[in-house]
């Protein structure tokens, strides 16, 4: 048992848009002042992070000039060097001005589209400047709400036409940025384009340049489409796929939710702990979540600081449960193990598999075993072993 503190060895980090996010929703107006993003970096420093994540708007509002512009980015740079925090990603906003109503990569209007890629482009360079090690693209307005509007064969063109330049322009400037795409289903769109983990992967083998380009699932995001988050960044990882991740919470197929780390779907959350400390994940602990609405600033830290200790404490859970002896025993009686063995022995053919008889009825009454070890994962995660 430990007090669960963080330190900048665990790769913590926050959007500015998580903690600074003023609770403005559909429904109502703002509950809380903003933030200034140099108290953000303060507050989260002191908190245990090692890293912040940014849009271009979170730092530089929108229609901001030149003078000020560099006056934004010198004061967070301060704050920066002043605190040892790391910009462990950046993005683009491509969805809250009206222009991108209809997309930014795959918007119809093509002026839109020419746009977009220059606003990118633009942070491409500053992103180089922070050190930026990966460049996230979430595409929450490139999609549709009916069926005629969006062809989406000449979406996905357009879209990848967009990662080509983009990945050839980092590449000829000699930036060491990855980008990752962060799939999502819906909300604000309709429907959006790439909305899984899997729609992503298969888009990004597309690509001219496809090393330099993979995912940021969101826990949230996967489970707003039903699907299990711990299997999807799994596969992500196989992939050799997994650039980035943002962790929330949420409660099953519904809005997104964006609750703290661990709220929702606990069980989900000790399986992505899991899955991301044994998988060999080592980019950073990234948590994209709103403080709810009720919460004054004082709350905003509270729910921050929960979130990484919600981490600390599963990654602790996770990790006596893989210790246990009983749970080995309890893996290998479910023969889990079995599936790392391949199916045909060096050599062997699909004949030498065909002349085998086996007996098809003892193999059927086998049980495998695996309510047994899903208890002993509740009891570590419940704290009752
Ligand atoms: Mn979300």
């Amino acid at each position: 048992m430990t007090d669960y503190v963080p330190s900048r060895g665990d790769r913590f980090s926050f959007g500015l848009w998580t903690v600074g996010w003023p609770a403005r929703d559909m429904f109502g107006d703002a509950s809380r002042p903003p933030l200034d993003p140099v108290d953000a970096v303060e507050h989260l420093a002191k908190l245990g992070a090692y890293g912040v994540s940014f849009h271009d708007d979170d730092l530089i509002p929108h229609g901001s000039d030149e003078a000020a512009r560099e006056r934004y980015i010198t004061r967070f740079r301060e704050a920066l060097d002043a605190t040892g925090l790391v910009v462990s990603m950046m993005t683009t906003n491509l969805f809250t001005h009206p222009v991108f109503k209809d997309g930014a990569f795959t918007a119809n209007d093509r002026a839109v589209r020419r746009y977009a890629l220059a606003k990118v482009a633009r942070n491409l360079d500053l992103a180089a400047v922070l050190g930026a090690p990966t460049y996230v693209l979430w595409g929450g307005r490139e999609g549709a709400e009916s069926g005629a509007a969006k062809d989406v064969a000449s979406a996905l063109d357009r879209y990848k036409e967009a990662l080509d330049v983009l990945c050839g322009y980092v590449r000829e400037r000699g930036y060491g940025l990855r980008f990752a795409i962060e799939p999502k289903p819906n909300e604000p769109r309709g429907d959006i384009l790439l909305p899984t983990i899997g729609h992503a992967l298969a888009f990004v083998s597309t690509l001219d340049d496809p090393d330099r380009v993979g995912l940021n699932p969101e826990v949230g995001h996967e489970e707003m489409a039903g699907l299990n988050f711990a299997h999807g960044i799994a596969q992500a990882l196989w992939h050799g796929k997994l650039f980035h991740i943002d962790l929330n919470g949420q409660h099953g197929p519904r809005f997104d939710q964006d609750l703290r780390f661990g709220a929702g779907n606990l069980r989900g959350a000790f399986w992505t702990v899991d899955t991301l400390e044994s998988g060999g994940y080592t980019g950073p602990r990234h948590f994209d979540y709103k403080p709810p609405r009720t919460e004054d600033i004082g709350g905003v830290w509270d729910s921050a600081a929960a979130c990484m200790r919600t981490y600390l404490i599963l990654r602790e859970r996770a990790a006596a449960f893989r210790a246990d002896p009983e749970v080995r025993q309890a893996l290998a009686d479910a023969r889990v193990d079995e599936l790392a063995r391949p199916t045909l022995a060096p050599g062997e053919t699909l004949d030498d598999v065909r002349a085998e008889r086996p007996d098809i009825e003892a193999l059927a009454a086998r049980g495998m075993a695996f309510e047994r070890l899903d208890q002993l994962a509740m009891d570590h995660l419940l704290g009752a072993r």
